[in-house]
């Protein structure tokens, strides 16, 4: 029996306590949860069922979380590394111990290399505000270590995105339920942001109509009214061709479009070079279609766009997203509950950059280093100068995750690398530590969490102690700071301090949200407009929708929270401020050299059953995730000769990768999926996707490009 919020935190017997917590996973979703802690030990982790947006459901995934906490394979205690590199053959040693190595290799390089030689390696493992992307910021800002760009995600979506409408939240996801045409425009949501789902759900029970544009006809397209296949990477030609028919057929919305936007001439312009036939071609769509889906996009109010991740992986994804982002205001869907569009509605959490970067410590100059080419890096083929002597990473697993996994592994295998590894588990970059630390799991730790799939702040109490000698990443990093002899205030807060520091309680957004009432209720909604452009109002400098826009942006923009709060950037090409269609670089039609010899698109697809590569070490997960695979159309198997289940290769100049044909016209011709986050060291021929995949950046935020990549598929020998 559930009690109300307020019973629920009190809810504390001799027997049992509940707990508050956050999923803390790179999810839009940010669950909000339940814990039940019984002498000591958690015995339940579950969905707070009072959560508006989560509405008491965790996924597949987390729901065993405490298969993840209690694992036997958790690392509990610091670790040095005894065998060859890579081995992950290590020895316990004691806190003191390891932090002592790390100062003294630490200060040996500044002396030998300077501080620059070191680099900080860290993602979105954690996604708190306390001890996510930023936590290790501070610290390394202060050792004037190597800055590092952390754009593996949405830095393109979100540049394209701002570049358009500003730091607006957008539809709120709250709002769903209220639309009449939803277009989820690659998005898997079922696997990757199903708490949506129910929205959706309800809106078409009230008569929506669900539109999914994605290669793969992915669980989710399945249960579309209509799944429109696009060529990968082709998705700017789609929308420009969409507005080709809107403004040909005077579906324009004039009043909103005079009102509250800039640049509709330029646009009109541009887009009358993408007439429905040439869009066709390039999308492999029939014209009919194209026209058929603007018709109705516009007609039917109001309507809706969910944009995905995927869309920005491409070469041209950050034009994609821009043309993509024209359509809601050329149509006036945002006079509308439940109209526009939603990207990442993280803009309105009023983060302190500040506070979580402190870039007051940065030294201009410093070189800022991008770790989607960690390969590169580390192999010497970017000849840094200094070259980079240690590697510290946390919340990340590059090896799995980033791009020309050969490189990462050759260039971890260096004896002069010094590499220290904070993780849960001995994963397949860990493997390559000299020292290993144990880090806590979110059920042993304070965070705060933001979200980019909702507008709720979410508190997560620490409900058991820490196994064995496991310490959250805040903790580790004000370790560091002391032994490094910094005495910065900083570095001294608790994490009840930094959970008061690191949020603007007294911005608009946060109206009425304290601490007591996040230790209340667990969470709290953002006080945001739920028609916020009813009549404009964009956050932008013209104050309107732009077209064309004003921000100041080229191919080496990256906004500040993805590079340590810094901002000194060298500039790079210039990008068109009115979108436009970019191909991608590899694909049969922009580049029919390379095609002669790797003539399938690549695309990975982001596991049901792990969050990137996490779970996907523990037997359940990986049973129900089912073994690695390539999907491959049955033309392009037969081809082949490739039939079901056979072993294959697929390759390219980058590397390989071996894993067993699924064959299925679940995808396009000449489009292979292969999903996402198994591990090296337990996949068949120790590879994964990433060994084909190219460290290139997409045309704005310098993203990851990792769905910009053509192969070869063949029969492993
Ligand atoms: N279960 C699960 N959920 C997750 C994650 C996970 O690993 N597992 N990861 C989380 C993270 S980090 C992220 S970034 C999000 C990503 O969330 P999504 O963007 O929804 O996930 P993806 O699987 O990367 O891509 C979505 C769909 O886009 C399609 N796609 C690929 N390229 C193109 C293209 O060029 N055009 C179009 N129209 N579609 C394309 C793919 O086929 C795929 O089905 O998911 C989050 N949620
Ligand atoms: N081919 C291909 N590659 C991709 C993508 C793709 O679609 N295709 N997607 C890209 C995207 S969208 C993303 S977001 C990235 C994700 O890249 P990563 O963020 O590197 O992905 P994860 O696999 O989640 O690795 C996070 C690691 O952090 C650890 N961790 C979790 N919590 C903590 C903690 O509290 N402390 C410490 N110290 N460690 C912790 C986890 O155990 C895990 O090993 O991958 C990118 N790579
Ligand atoms: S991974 Fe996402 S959907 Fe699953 S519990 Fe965490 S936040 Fe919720
Ligand atoms: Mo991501």
């Amino acid at each position: 029996m559930v009690g109300t919020a307020v019973e629920r935190t009190a809810e504390k017997t001799a027997e049992k306590t509940v707990v508050y917590g956050a999923c803390p996973h790179d999810c839009p979703d940010t669950c909000a949860m339940l814990v039940t802690v019984e002498e000591g030990r958690a015995v339940k982790v579950e969905g707070n069922p009072d959560h508006p947006f989560t509405r008491g459901t965790l996924c597949g995934k987390v729901s065993d979380y405490l298969d993840r906490v209690y694992s036997p394979d958790r690392i509990l205690y610091p670790m040095r590394r005894v065998g060859a590199k890579g081995s992950g053959q290590f020895e316990r040693i004691s806190w003191d111990e390891a932090l002592d190595e790390i100062r003294d290799r630490f200060q040996q390089i500044i002396t030998e290399y300077g501080a620059e030689a070191i680099m900080p390696c860290s993602y979105l493992g954690h996604e708190g505000l306390l001890n996510g992307l930023t936590v290790g910021d501070a610290f390394f800002n202060r050792l004037g270590s190597t800055i590092t760009e952390r754009t593996f995600c949405i830095s393109c979506t979100s540049t394209a995105y701002l570049m358009t409408y500003g730091p607006t939240h957008g539809t709120d996801p709250d709002t769903f339920n209220h639309s009449k045409y939803i277009i989820l425009w690659g998005c898997n949501a079922l696997s990757t942001n199903v708490h949506l789902w129910p929205f959706i759900k309800e809106a078409r029970q009230q008569g929506s109509k669900l539109v999914v544009i994605d290669p793969v006809r992915t669980r989710t397209a399945q249960q579309a009214d209509w799944h429109i296949p696009v060529r990968p990477g082709t998705d700017g030609a789609l929308a420009l061709g969409m507005m080709h028919v809107i403004i040909n057929e005077n579906l324009v919305d004039t009043d909103y479009v005079e009102q509250y936007t800039v640049g509709y001439e330029a646009l009109k312009e541009r887009v009358s070079q993408y007439p429905p036939e040439r869009v066709a071609e390039i999308t492999g769509l029939a014209a009919e279609d194209i026209i058929t889906l603007a018709r109705e996009y516009a007609t039917t109010q109001p309507s809706v766009i969910r944009l995905g991740v995927a869309l920005e992986k491409q070469a041209g994804g950050g034009q994609g997203v821009r043309a993509i982002s024209c359509l809601p205001a050329l149509v006036g869907a945002w006079r509308h509950l439940g109209g526009g569009m939603l990207q990442a509605p993280m803009w309105p959490f009023p983060i302190r950059g500040e506070a979580v970067h402190h870039p007051e410590f940065i030294k201009p100059g410093t070189r800022v280093v991008n770790q989607w080419q960690l390969g590169r890096v580390l192999t010497g083929e970017l000849n840094l100068d200094p070259p980079v002597k240690a590697l510290f990473v946390y919340n990340c697993n590059p090896v799995t995750q980033a791009a020309e996994q050969d490189k990462i592994v050759a260039g971890l295998m260096r004896e002069d690398l010094f590499t220290v590894v904070s993780e849960h588990f001995l994963t397949d970059t860990a493997d390559y530590a000299d020292i290993v630390l144990p880090a806590t799991t979110q059920v042993e730790n304070l965070d705060l969490m933001f979200s980019w799939g909702h507008t709720y702040v979410t508190l997560n109490l620490p409900a058991i102690a820490p196994p064995g000698e496991a310490i959250s990443n805040t903790e580790l990093f004000r370790r560091l700071a002391a032994r490094m002899g910094f005495t910065e205030e900083c570095f001294q807060l608790s994490d009840e301090e930094l959970a008061m520091e690191v949020l603007d309680y007294s911005a608009p957004t946060m109206q009425g949200i304290t601490m007591d009432l996040l230790k209340q209720q667990g969470y709290a909604k953002l006080k945001i407009d739920l028609i916020p452009h009813k009549e404009g109002n964009f956050p932008t400098p013209s104050g309107k929708c732009e077209f064309v826009s004003s921000m100041h942006v080229d191919s080496n923009y990256v906004l500040p929270v993805f590079r340590q709060g810094c901002e000194e950037y060298q500039p790079g090409e210039p990008i068109d401020p009115l979108p436009t269609y970019t191909p991608q670089r590899e694909s049969v039609h922009s580049n029919p050299e390379l095609a002669q010899r790797y003539p399938l698109s690549l695309l990975s697809a982001k596991p049901h059953q792990f969050i990137n590569s996490c779970f996907a070490n523990l037997p359940k997960h990986l049973k129900l995730q089912g073994a690695p695979r390539v999907i491959l159309h049955p033309d392009d198997a037969t081809q082949r000769g490739i039939t079901e289940g056979q072993v294959v290769k697929v390759f390219n100049d980058r590397g390989a990768f071996e894993v067993p044909a699924q064959i299925s016209d679940m995808t396009r011709p000449g489009v292979v999926v292969a999903p996402l986050g198994y591990w090296r060291k337990l996949s068949h021929a120790g590879n994964t996707i990433n060994a084909a995949t190219a460290a290139q950046f997409t045309d704005m935020g310098h993203t990851a490009a990792v769905g910009d990549a053509l192969v070869e598929v063949a029969l492993a020998s």
